[in-house]
């Protein structure tokens, strides 16, 4: 049996590996969905696995079933993918974070859907969608647990068109119940954790010393993370992963973090305003905190890139700036910009449909206005969430950044991660020209780059605007 399993594109990253320059390389390094379901597939399938950020899906050739992951900004390219292959004759099953979350819409466009995990799913679906009797939606009676999952067949990826194949997963989900959440949403604010020796054996089997940990919240269980890094220490990788600021809260744990060798993490920072993290529920962050917190990571050699999103209700033309200041005075390392987004299926949607003002879930990617603001136009918002972006990636604060970091010797194992990724995300914002202006200026004066440039020579020296939120 010939399966192809898809990872759909669309818009500006459908083939955006095949430039040579900027081609978004630093942000492909997962595919673990596919992965586990080529791994959790039958043996004596054929299993191809095709990346559309890289690659043509190849019309031409005949496959008995095709399956498709996909989040909410790629259902709508998923769905046309599907119909096509259904028109040509070929089942589809559709699975991944959307099709999870809204099963019932994903069930119009496919033979079969899955939601949550392949595994112990996947052989039963593909015996029946194949025989003709497929049941439409498969469901886990309850989530399985994780351990003994299948080796992942990383060798049917090309490793020339991904920063890494070395993606790692040791628990999937998270204990916080933040309400934009997807994963929240998913895994009902649960984390399913794999047998510490299975994903130390994973990690001792991977070539050379640098990967990557997936999860969502890697060290949200004490116990769990201290063996985990424990087991870690010997084995001298370097890693980087996505957690909250609560590691930082024990330093035993945080020291652990550093000895085993990780050398960045990803923290959802959000917001610098008390009411706005209230406002979706997010309750492991305290503002009052975050100068510290960054600090002490820091101090143990891990670079930060927090994730911060404007367009809250209590945002005004003012969050920009002040959010940028915020950031350079907390020396944050590398930031992802978002704009407030309610992904269907999350708390946040159900509160927020009313104020929804684009329903092509093609824009539910965080870059694009899709809500009703309550104290920002949505020009504003717009424009401020792509100027934060370029403004933050500007090479004089890049360089800056750099020189920072090198000044600072506890700080240089980090120093290849910073690096890495500013360039990426600089990359990004050239190719993609993205520009925008502050909303809390006119927009010829904030567009003038050598008043800008000026500008920032000046709260350089003088540190201005910093807000009062942080203590210090
Ligand atoms: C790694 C990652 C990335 C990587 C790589 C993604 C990749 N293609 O591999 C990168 C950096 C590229 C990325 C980018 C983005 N991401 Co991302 N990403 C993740 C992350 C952290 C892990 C995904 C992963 O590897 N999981 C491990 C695998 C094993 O688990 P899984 O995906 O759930 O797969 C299992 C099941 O779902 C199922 N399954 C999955 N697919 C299929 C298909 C079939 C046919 C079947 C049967 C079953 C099946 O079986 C699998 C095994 O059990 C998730 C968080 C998460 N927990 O999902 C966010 C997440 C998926 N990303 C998200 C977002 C929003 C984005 C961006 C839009 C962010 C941005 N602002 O730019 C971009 C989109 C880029 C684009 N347009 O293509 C959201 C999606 C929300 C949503 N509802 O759509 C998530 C959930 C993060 C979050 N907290 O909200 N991401
Ligand atoms: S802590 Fe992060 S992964 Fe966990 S629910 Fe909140 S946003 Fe989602």
């Amino acid at each position: 049996m010939k399966i192809l399993l898809i990872a759909p594109a669309s818009g500006q990253w459908r083939h955006l590996g095949r430039h040579w320059w900027f081609n978004g390389k630093t942000f492909r390094f997962s595919m673990l969905s596919l992965l586990s379901v080529a791994a959790a597939s039958p043996a004596e399938a054929e299993v191809r696995i095709l990346d559309e950020q890289i690659e043509e899906v190849p019309w031409g050739e005949r496959f008995d079933l095709v399956g498709i992951t996909c989040m909410t900004a790629l259902a709508p390219r998923a769905y046309e993918l599907a119909e096509l292959f259904r028109q040509g004759g070929t089942p589809v099953v559709l699975g991944g974070m959307h099709p999870t979350l809204c099963p019932e819409e994903a069930a119009g466009h496919a033979d079969a859907v899955v939601v949550g995990d392949a595994e112990g799913l996947w052989p039963e679906v593909i015996a029946d969608v194949a025989a003709g009797k497929s049941r439409g939606i498969y469901r886990h009676g309850s989530s399985p647990e994780l351990a003994g999952l299948a080796r992942l067949p990383r060798h049917l990826l090309s490793g020339r068109s991904y920063a890494t194949l070395h993606a790692v997963q040791a628990t999937r989900g998270c204990d916080q119940g933040c309400a934009f959440c997807s994963v929240a949403a998913a895994h009902q604010c649960r984390q399913r954790r794999r047998p510490v020796g299975e994903v130390l054996e994973e990690v001792g089997g991977l070539a050379g010393r640098f990967f990557i940990f997936v999860d969502d919240h890697l060290l949200a269980d004490r116990e769990y993370a201290r063996e985990l890094l424990k087991g870690l220490r010997p084995l001298g990788k370097r890693w980087v992963t996505q957690t909250t600021l609560a590691i930082t809260q024990e330093r035993e744990l945080l020291n652990l973090a550093a000895e085993a060798g990780c050398v960045g993490v990803f923290v959802g920072l959000e917001t610098f305003s008390p009411a706005n993290l209230a406002e979706v529920n997010k309750g492991c962050h305290r503002v009052e905190e975050y100068r510290q917190a960054v600090r002490a990571l820091h101090d143990h050699g891990i670079g930060v890139e927090a994730g911060v999103v404007f367009g809250f209700d209590g945002d005004r033309p003012s969050v920009f700036r002040q959010t940028l200041d915020l950031l350079e005075s907390l020396e944050i390392d590398a930031v992802q910009v978002s704009v407030f987004t309610p992904l269907p299926g999350t708390k946040l949607f159900s509160r927020e449909q009313g104020r929804l003002l684009d329903w092509n879930w093609a824009h539910y990617d965080f870059h694009h206005v899709v809500h009703q603001p309550a104290g920002l136009s949505v020009e504003a918002l717009q424009a401020g969430h792509d100027w934060v972006t370029r403004a933050f990636y500007s090479p004089l604060r890049m360089v800056r950044r750099v020189v920072r970091c090198v000044l600072d010797r506890r700080r240089w194992r980090s120093l290849p991660f910073l690096v890495l990724i500013n360039l990426a995300y600089w990359g990004r914002v050239m190719r993609w020209h993205i520009r925008g202006w502050d909303p809390a200026e006119d927009r010829v004066r904030s567009s003038c780059w050598p008043r800008a440039i000026w500008q920032e020579l000046r709260r350089w020296r003088g540190r201005r605007g910093m807000g009062g939120v942080l203590s210090s």
